[in-house]
């Protein structure tokens, strides 16, 4: 396995990308409301990354994916496809997951919504889940170990009695949307490949609120849990730098420091 180290010029366009994912799930936020469909969201994050932004949807077309973003409500862990018919209604939980690519660069992040007035249930397991995002992030810095990442995210979410999902991991990225490493949401510390400045790779963990188990819907595209309970997700393109991380797709409401 190689990761690739990139260079002064690679981090620019990435932080010039980063920027526009993170500006797009800020942008989307103002429609996330009851009564809209998850394909009107789609609809409004593709004119905006085309027209407004200058930038190319990286899902639309990747590996035969239909729509420009990925949209999984509820049960819906990963990979949710838009649709018209899929209404949005008070309550549910959302995960809009976007990325873009600018410059020939990618910018990946997403984030889960609450929707009108959610259950305390939904509430907890959004909020713990970008906690469990943060818990991986802070272990990021030159010498430590990508299962420290791992170990961290594990511990935190079972800490508050949710599962994570295996089967789905963070990865490098860059020129390429998916490249090496895997970003494991479970494992040991000091296990893996040692970070080293200027590694570029997500963290987005998936967390259940009842068991890790998932499956994948005939479309061949959605997956859901095999319980059918609530499921959440939080992602991030983070930069090792020399001292530590640099969140390359941080939003204003994010409530960890952007860098390290
Ligand atoms: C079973 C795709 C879907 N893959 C990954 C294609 O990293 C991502 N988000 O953070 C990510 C986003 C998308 C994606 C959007 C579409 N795909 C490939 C293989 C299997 C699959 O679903
Ligand atoms: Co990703």
């Amino acid at each position: 396995m190689t990761i690739e180290i990139k260079n002064s010029e690679d981090i620019e366009k990435m932080r010039i990308v980063g920027a526009l994912a993170a500006k797009q799930l800020e942008m989307i936020e103002a429609h996330i409301k009851p009564g809209i469909s998850t394909g009107e969201l789609d609809r409004i994050c593709h004119d905006y990354t085309v027209n407004v932004q200058n930038a190319i949807p990286a899902p639309l077309n990747y590996r035969g994916f239909p729509k420009s973003i990925c949209t999984s409500v509820n049960h819906v862990v990963c990979h949710g496809i838009p649709s018209d018919d899929k209404i949005l209604k008070n309550g549910d939980i959302v995960n809009v997951d976007v990325t873009l690519i600018k410059d020939g660069y990618h910018g990946d992040t997403s984030k889960t919504f609450t929707v009108g007035k959610c259950g305390v249930l939904a509430e907890r397991l959004a909020a713990t889940c970008k906690e469990t995002l943060y818990k991986g992030i802070a272990q990021v810095k030159p010498g430590n170990h990508l299962g420290d990442i791992g170990h961290a995210t594990q511990v935190h979410a079972e800490k508050n009695r949710f599962s994570v999902v295996k089967e789905y991991c963070g990865h490098g990225i860059g020129k390429v949307f998916h490249d090496e490493p895997q970003i494991l949401h479970y494992g040991k510390k000091g296990t893996g490949a040692e970070m080293l400045p200027g590694m570029i790779f997500t963290i987005e963990p998936m967390i259940n609120a009842g068991k890790a188990a998932v499956k994948l819907l005939p479309d061949e595209w959605t997956v859901v849990t095999k319980d059918h309970k609530l499921t959440a997700q939080w992602e991030h393109t983070i930069l090792v730098t020399e001292t530590g991380y640099e969140i390359l797709t941080f939003r204003e409401d994010d409530t960890i420091a952007r860098s390290t």
